[in-house]
């Protein structure tokens, strides 16, 4: 349990970087490798716009970057319905739009998408590591299987050094426990955020045994605003889980010590 939580505070310095993979452990695909990692502002090379609209299409749908490159995508949603700009692998983006049609409710918070209500714009800083093909999509139910896809082509660079992927933590070995000193329904994470005025709390967490649902770092509701005093942001936790009324509910929260 020890290591288990020191590996957990060795993987909070990374999350910037692992959030992003977390998600993509179960479709076993390399994410971490190949899509490159979370960008800092002062870093950024080029802002490039993309408009997402509800005929189900990014404009533009293809975009160039050279390897080593920070980039500002600056996203608008021009459409009347909700959309998201979602980075990933083909293989990533494919597994997590399937656990979308799952929990179509589901509200993700991770350093590689913005999901923009009508009208909105937002943005995601991405730094472009590896040469070859990264992709992105909306992945709200329906949308990607309509075709709202698109791809940031990375022409190699020879003056950028090689950077050395993090090796990702396997799916479950970092933030959840063994199992077998914790209740099933009992899932672990990390706060992220706390947001008692709107009864909600961001989590990074591990396997969600009662729902199926892989790691991933999300926001989620909370029964009773009670549950939020004991927490703040950086603790690790674990937390029981209901779908209720369309809305998945942390019904249970404590820190862990
Ligand atoms: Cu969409």
């Amino acid at each position: 349990m020890r290591n288990t939580i020191k590996f957990i505070a060795a993987a909070a310095l990374l999350a910037a970087s692992f959030a992003v993979f977390a998600s993509g452990q179960h479709s076993g695909g390399h994410a971490a490798a190949s899509i490159g990692q979370p960008g800092v502002s002062t870093a950024v090379s080029r802002t490039i716009a993309i408009q997402m609209e509800d005929t189900m299409r990014f404009t533009p749908s293809e975009v160039k970057v050279a390897q080593g490159e920070t980039i500002r995508f600056v996203v608008t949603n021009a459409g009347q319905l909700r959309h998201e700009f979602n980075l990933g692998t083909d293989a990533d983006l494919k597994a997590h739009a399937e656990q979308m049609k799952k929990f179509p409710e589901m509200e993700h918070d991770e350093p590689n998408l913005v999901s923009l209500a009508p009208g909105k714009t937002g943005e995601v800083i991405w730094h472009f590591t590896k040469a070859g093909k990264v992709s992105f999509a909306c992945l709200h139910v329906g949308h990607y299987d309509a075709g709202m896809k698109g791809q940031v082509l990375v022409a190699k660079t020879a003056a950028v050094p090689a950077v050395e992927a993090p090796t990702a933590p396997k799916a479950g070995s970092g933030v959840v426990g063994s199992g077998a000193d914790m209740a099933a329904d009992w899932a672990r994470g990390e706060v992220r955020k706390v947001d008692k005025a709107a009864l909600k709390i961001t989590l990074k967490h591990g396997d969600i045994k009662s729902l199926d649902m892989p790691p991933m770092t999300m926001v989620f509701r909370v029964a009773d605003t009670a549950l939020l005093d004991s927490v703040k942001v950086g603790d690790q936790v674990q937390f029981s889980v209901e779908r209720r009324a369309g809305a998945i509910v942390v019904t249970q929260l404590k820190a862990l010590p």
